[in-house]
């Protein structure tokens, strides 16, 4: 049986927030002391961690002075080299201070929108010092609670005349970052804009620079939408814009838990980890997740080693299920191939013809098995560890 150690290869990382999370929620105070960005370092050094992200005031809080705020980056940047980790990705809190209450580059106050933007361009000199070159954008308070208060269409001119300023200052400074954008369809906002990931996918296009911006899903966010999150992923990968992915669990229909990864809904996230698998992606796998209100130091690193742990044994199972003999000859029986396929695929008048006088009886067609369930029973019996 392997170990299921957490693989460099795979890259994975953490957010300071995610480790470092004290257990707060809307109903209840910390219940975990608050450990600084170095003691989070060595807590991800331990649990074999790739790497560490960060927001801004994730390692310098928004009030230090210039002083302290070199000391915690020297601090941070030892901690980094004696746990072995890199910094893959960088981002801006636009969320957390009351100045962002009604929106950051969507705000309706012309000089809000202004400093979300010299926020985010002293926030990428930091994320490039730490050399990251993925900059994720998620827009928590970019929303409304009532349309009264917002035009969604101004919105959307705001959120892209901020990214394609951005955009610019990366390249002006030669940072090299490629943007990622992350969506989400509520909270802290009661709606808030972009709301899947589709959204993103189709503002890079309107963008000055669409080939420096993908997305960066995230399981919970797209579960909150009802979605299915692999078809979303399936649609980035396809697009060329999977730049980075946020990886947890969450129960539908509930608020959002960033669980550990797997916790919550096993089958969903196989069938991540083969897509993932199966299409080579190389960029890092951030579990964006915390651990229960409940759990201690001790459980918090049960927390992290079980996200990647899972991720370890559903690789594993991935590859059991394409070796697997009577799965792939139930796939070959379902994928069936015919001459006739292929005239589609180049429009031609004789192409047309052809399809046009092709004998597709659809009687017969609909006869054709489909073995459906013996196949999902044989993908559940290789998760359960039976085959
Ligand atoms: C929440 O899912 C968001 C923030 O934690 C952060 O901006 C982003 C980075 O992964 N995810
Ligand atoms: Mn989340
Ligand atoms: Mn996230």
């Amino acid at each position: 049986m392997p170990d299921f150690a957490p693989d460099s290869k795979l890259k994975f990382t953490f957010g300071l927030w995610t480790v470092g999370n004290i257990g707060r929620d809307p109903f209840g105070g910390p219940v975990r002391e608050a450990i600084s960005p170095v003691q989070i370092c060595d807590l991800l050094g331990e649990v074999g961690a790739y790497g560490v992200n960060f927001h801004d005031n994730d390692l310098i809080p928004i009030d230090a002075t210039a002083q302290e705020a070199e000391r915690i980056k020297k601090d941070f940047k030892k901690a980094l080299k004696d746990n072995g980790l890199v910094v893959p990705m960088a981002t801006t809190n636009l969320f957390s201070d009351p100045v962002f209450k009604d929106g950051a580059f969507t705000s309706n106050n012309a000089r809000v929108r202004a400093y979300a933007i010299q926020k985010t361009m002293r926030a990428m000199d930091l994320g490039a010092e730490m050399g990251a070159k993925i900059y994720v954008f998620w827009g928590g308070r970019e929303g409304v609670e009532s349309d009264a208060t917002k035009d969604p269409v101004e919105s959307i001119k705001r959120f892209r005349e901020a990214i394609n300023f951005l955009c610019k200052y990366s390249i002006s400074q030669r940072y090299g970052y490629r943007f990622a954008f992350e969506a989400k369809p509520n909270e802290p906002r009661g709606h808030i804009y972009f709301a899947v990931t589709g959204s993103y996918l189709a503002f890079i296009p309107t963008l000055d620079h669409p080939e420096m911006c993908g997305v960066n899903p995230e399981v919970a966010h797209e579960h909150m939408a009802g979605l299915n999150f692999v078809h979303q992923v399936a649609a980035a990968l396809e697009a060329g814009k999977l730049f980075h992915i946020d990886l947890n669990d969450q129960e539908f229909g509930r608020y959002d838990q960033d669980f550990r990864f797997g916790q919550a809904n096993l089958k969903h996230a196989f069938f991540l980890v083969k897509l993932l698998e199966d299409y080579k992606y190389n960029g890092p796998r951030h579990f964006d997740a915390h651990a229960l209100r409940t759990a201690n130091y001790d459980d918090v690193k049960a927390f992290a080693r079980g996200c990647m742990r899972t991720y370890m044994i559903l690789r594993e199972k991935a590859a059991q299920w394409n070796d697997d003999k009577e799965i792939q000859s139930l796939l070959k029986t379902i994928n069936q191939d015919d001459p006739i396929g292929r005239v589609t695929k180049k429009f031609s008048s004789a192409n047309a013809k052809k399809l046009l006088g092709a004998p597709l009886d659809r009687v017969k067609l609909a006869e054709e098995p489909l073995p459906y369930e013996r196949l999902d029973q044989l993908t559940m019996e290789v998760l359960m560890g039976v085959r």
